[in-house]
């Protein structure tokens, strides 16, 4: 098939998601071409099959306030699919990429052209800013409009009956993935020591984000200073974004300057989610939670929050342990109870990898495969 894919290209979990599927595809032999303003961040160097066309936009005066990116984006689109033959147009983020889709697929109808849409709803494409009323018509109307329709988790999927109704559109699950072979437990603990160089018993908690309100990055420092307040622990923070500058003084205050550490943005995760012990997502709602995901697939156990659609990829008790969002004291006994028996971490960082095994590509991608089969069927 010849697909193409749009996505926001920043850091993030649904432009990391939408990549990660177009490399899938591409190793099974399609031809994928990824439309956006930068190329994803994930989409580094050469692959067989893949191509990135850029939205290229005029600069004017009068868009100061207002670049209209939507309609070039839907320029874009058109031109690729028309030159490229795309089968369908796979869009990730419902704002405004199924409008800007719909958009593109009206102008090649009338040229006597047709285009498949599916679109992917992520996160806050429904369960915050698509309910905005400034865009909940128009996110209401190109889900509908949309040829197939999936969300990566049962939550989003209910959520987006409940907030949309969404008339007659079936919205399908598809769960987000991993590939197996970039994230596995390591042999020894030699990344852990490469994060964290002290003595034996010390632990490394991590957390990744975009630092948006939506992730508590303050009870992410809260939950560390509980815990080390009973163990010798350095905590981690990878990514950036609007509260990063309150989470600096936040560690300032507490007085946890020397056993934090931010990274900033790091492209492969991997290699930090290796050398941690625990992992933290303390976020008021989530609708998958790759990163949670992501470290469970290097054998890192998880305490996170029991909202959205964690608790469809973190397992209480078995491969971490979940809260109600805002339970800092809860989090910090859990994180505890994950770290301070040597036993019950292993068989924690057991589970954890052995369940991230059930949302690997093999198991995920196929399904996408299919409902692209149906579609043009
Ligand atoms: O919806 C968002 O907030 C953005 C999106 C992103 O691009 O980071 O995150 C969402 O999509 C991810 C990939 O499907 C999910 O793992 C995240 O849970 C989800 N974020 C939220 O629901 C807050």
């Amino acid at each position: 098939m010849r697909i193409g894919i749009t996505c926001y290209p920043t850091y993030g979990g649904s432009g990391a998601v939408a990549t990660e599927l177009g490399l899938e595809l591409a190793r099974r032999g399609h031809e994928i071409h990824f439309i956006s303003y930068a190329s994803p961040f994930r989409l580094r160097g050469f692959a067989e099959r893949v191509t990135f066309h850029e939205v290229t936009q005029l600069e004017y005066p009068l868009f100061e306030q207002s670049s209209p990116y939507a309609l070039a984006l839907a320029v874009k689109q058109h031109e690729v699919a028309k030159r490229e033959q795309l089968d369908l147009m796979h869009v990730h983020y419902a704002i405004p990429h199924a409008a800007t889709a719909w958009l593109a697929k009206q102008m090649l109808e009338h040229e006597g052209l047709h285009l498949k849409i599916v679109t992917t709803l992520h996160g806050t494409d429904i369960t915050l800013v698509g309910q905005d009323p400034s865009y909940y018509t128009l996110t209401k109307f190109s889900i509908e409009q949309s040829d197939a329709v999936t969300a990566v988790s049962a939550y989003l999927r209910e959520e987006t009956y409940r907030a949309f109704g969404c008339g007659d559109c079936e919205v399908r699950v598809i769960p987000n993935f991993i590939s197996a072979a970039d994230y596995h437990p390591p042999a020894d603990d030699s990344f852990r020591r490469r994060l964290a160089p002290k003595g034996g018993g010390h632990r490394v908690l991590v957390h990744v984000s975009n630092f948006r309100p939506v992730k508590r990055i303050g009870d992410v420092v809260r939950i560390f200073a509980g815990v080390r307040q009973q163990l010798p622990a350095t905590l981690v923070l990878v990514g950036d974004g609007p509260d990063r500058d309150a989470a600096e003084q936040q560690v300032d205050s507490l007085g946890l300057r020397k056993d934090v550490r931010f990274l900033g943005k790091v492209e492969s995760v991997g290699d930090v989610l290796r050398g941690a012990d625990l992992f933290l997502l303390p976020s008021a709602t989530e609708s998958f939670g790759l990163a949670a995901l992501e470290a469970m697939a290097c054998g890192v156990p998880v305490v996170a929050s029991a909202a959205g659609g964690i608790p469809e990829v973190v397992e209480d008790g078995k491969t971490g342990f979940l809260a109600p969002p805002g339970d800092v004291a809860t989090m910090v006994d859990r994180a505890l109870r994950a770290l301070g028996n040597a036993d019950e971490h292993s068989r924690l960082k057991r589970n954890a990898a052995a369940r991230a095994l059930d949302f690997s590509a093999d198991r995920v991608v196929p399904r996408y495969e299919a409902l692209y089969e149906e579609v043009l069927s």
